[in-house]
């Protein structure tokens, strides 16, 4: 099967890189994900100190599970070390076996996004939790809206099938499918 290298990719994997530079210096270090739990918490105030732990823990996992694309180990991703980390990626997933350990990995910042998404915890993402979260990095209200619509049934989005969504969103370079609009949550 062909390399992962469409412009359409490369472009979907450095929105993501952009949405992960929080402060926008250029490269993704700690510090990014310390801004990112500080704003997802006061998503569900300030009050809930089980759900600021959980951000936290959250918090934790991803940024270890992302600075593994720190390929020269200097503290910071750089969006070529970025782009090469999640190649990588993309090719493993198309093989028919892929990597135990890649896969496992992968799995633990999927599963980690969507219990960031999950904000009530009941194991599949409302619409009002998947408006919120796209509006929290910047998405429009009714094109997120009418995303949701497309991917969920009716008014709950499965775990499940949002996982899928997830993992297709990193394999896939065809511009039409409809894991492209999750950008926001990887
Ligand atoms: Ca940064
Ligand atoms: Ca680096």
């Amino acid at each position: 099967m062909a390399a992962v290298s469409n412009e359409f990719w490369n472009d979907k994997m450095k929105r993501l890189f952009h949405l992960y530079d929080i402060d926008r210096d250029g490269s993704i270090t700690p510090v990014d994900f310390e801004i990112l739990a500080d704003k997802l918490s006061s998503l569900v105030g300030q009050d809930d100190t089980k759900r600021r732990e959980d951000y936290a823990t959250a918090r934790k996992l991803l940024c270890q599970e992302i600075m593994r694309a720190d390929e020269n180990q200097d503290g910071k991703v750089t969006l070529e070390e970025w782009l090469q980390f999640h190649r990588r990626l993309a090719d493993e997933l198309r093989k028919p076996g892929t990597h135990p350990e890649l896969l496992e990995q992968l799995t633990r910042r999927i599963n980690t996004t969507f219990n960031m998404l999950d904000l009530n915890h009941d194991g599949h993402i409302a619409r009002d939790e998947w408006v919120k979260t796209c509006q929290f990095f910047g998405v429009d209200k009714d094109a997120a809206d009418k995303t949701f619509t497309t991917v969920a049934q009716g008014d709950k989005l499965d775990e499940k099938k949002a996982k899928t969504l997830f993992y297709d969103y990193i394999k896939l370079d065809d511009p039409n499918h409809i894991s492209n609009c999750c950008v926001c949550f990887l």
